[in-house]
């Protein structure tokens, strides 16, 4: 299909994004970044954004959130995205995401939003004082998605619940008022490194806002800092199993064995059986080197497109456009669908 028709057919197209919240980490990069550059080229339409108003639910320093943004683009391209295979964009520069968002507030109910465990999670015990935006951020992903009629969603375990949610939406929308318009999306969350842990802690997801530094691998750390995260990481005193059911107790081993399995692109069986009885005084350096020789190359791309703002902003712009040429004739026909008078 091509861009500014509205699908029917709900033929293969993929969306997903990532908040400019703070620096991308080694999650947000397996987790996500490294799936987006795997669909690309694979048969789908690629469509990946920088939420920049899902991270202003929580407050962002202004300044940072440019740059943040602008750093995500560049992660995004020195991950394998191409701007013209895929349509990499700035959420805010396309304004049907809010438009369908206040669409599906109406059609979301307060008990569905309730019970989301992010909302929990990050509302924490002060739910009065969180801001509404946080408390509808489902609805408004929602959007992001289904204004493409995307009927892909590659996220990490932790988005599962919202793309269910879409799913719920839709289904709603298309019960209410009697149509087939919106697709049923299908989330996407494939491979070792779906829900990559804290370095501190394997109970908990690494996290750009995780208040520790040493908790993550930030995608701008250099060599020494990588070695220096992954020596002091948290594991237990014995030694790496040959199997993964060995792994099952073990949150802090299963976690540095998957990530070595994600950036290695080896299942966690073959890995095991290599590194099956090392202790992990043996194992982290090997990590560390794998690690750096996967990331350098792509910390020093983003270090260079950094240098070029003005490129990054005409690549999101150009993106934006494209971006609307699909998204607009979406919301025009869902405001038709709801008895808006056009
Ligand atoms: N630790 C992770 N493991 C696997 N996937 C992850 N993702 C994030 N962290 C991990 C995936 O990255 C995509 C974009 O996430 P996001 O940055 O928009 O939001 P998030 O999930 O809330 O990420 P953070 O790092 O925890 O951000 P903050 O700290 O700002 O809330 C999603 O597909 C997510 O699954």
């Amino acid at each position: 299909m091509s861009e500014g028709q509205v699908q029917t057919a709900f033929t293969k197209r993929v969306f997903s994004g990532i908040q400019p919240s703070g620096g991308l980490t080694l999650g947000n990069y397996l987790g996500a970044m490294k799936r987006f550059a795997g669909m690309q080229g694979q048969g789908f339409e690629t469509i990946y954004c920088m939420v920049d108003l899902h991270a202003i639910t929580v407050w962002q320093d202004p300044e940072n959130l440019r740059r943040a943004t602008r750093e995500l683009c560049a992660g995004y391209i020195a991950s394998g995205l191409n701007p013209e295979d895929s349509i990499l964009f700035n959420q805010s520069q396309v304004p049907e995401h809010t438009q369908l968002a206040w669409i599906f507030n109406c059609v979301a109910r307060m008990g569905w939003m309730q019970r989301m465990t992010q909302w929990k999670d990050k509302a924490g015990k002060n739910q009065q004082n969180a801001s509404l935006g946080l408390f509808a951020y489902p609805a408004l992903m929602a959007a992001d998605i289904l204004v493409y009629h995307a009927t892909h969603v590659p996220v990490g375990e932790d988005q599962k619940q919202h793309v269910e949610l879409t799913r719920d939406i839709a289904a709603k929308f298309n019960h209410d008022f009697g149509v087939d318009f919106f697709p049923m999306t299908e989330p996407v969350i494939e491979g070792t490194a779906t829900r990559v842990m804290s370095l501190r802690d394997g109970s908990k997801k690494m996290s750009k806002s995780d208040p520790s530094d040493m908790s993550r691998i930030n995608m701008t750390d250099n060599a020494d800092a990588i070695a220096s995260k992954i020596r002091k990481a948290r594991t237990d005193p014995d030694a790496l199993p040959s199997e993964a059911k060995g792994l099952e107790d073990r949150p802090e081993a299963r976690n540095l064995v998957n990530i070595f399995a994600a950036l290695s692109d080896t299942p966690v069986d073959a890995v095991l059986k290599d590194v099956g009885g090392k202790q992990f005084s043996e194992f982290k350096p090997m990590l560390s080197e794998l690690a750096v020789e996967k990331l350098a190359p792509i910390s020093s791309e983003m270090a260079r497109l950094m240098e070029a703002p003005d490129e990054i902003d005409a690549i999101l712009a150009r993106g934006a456009e494209r971006a609307r040429s699909i998204a607009e004739p979406v919301v025009k026909r869902t405001y038709e669908i709801v008895g808006m008078v056009r």
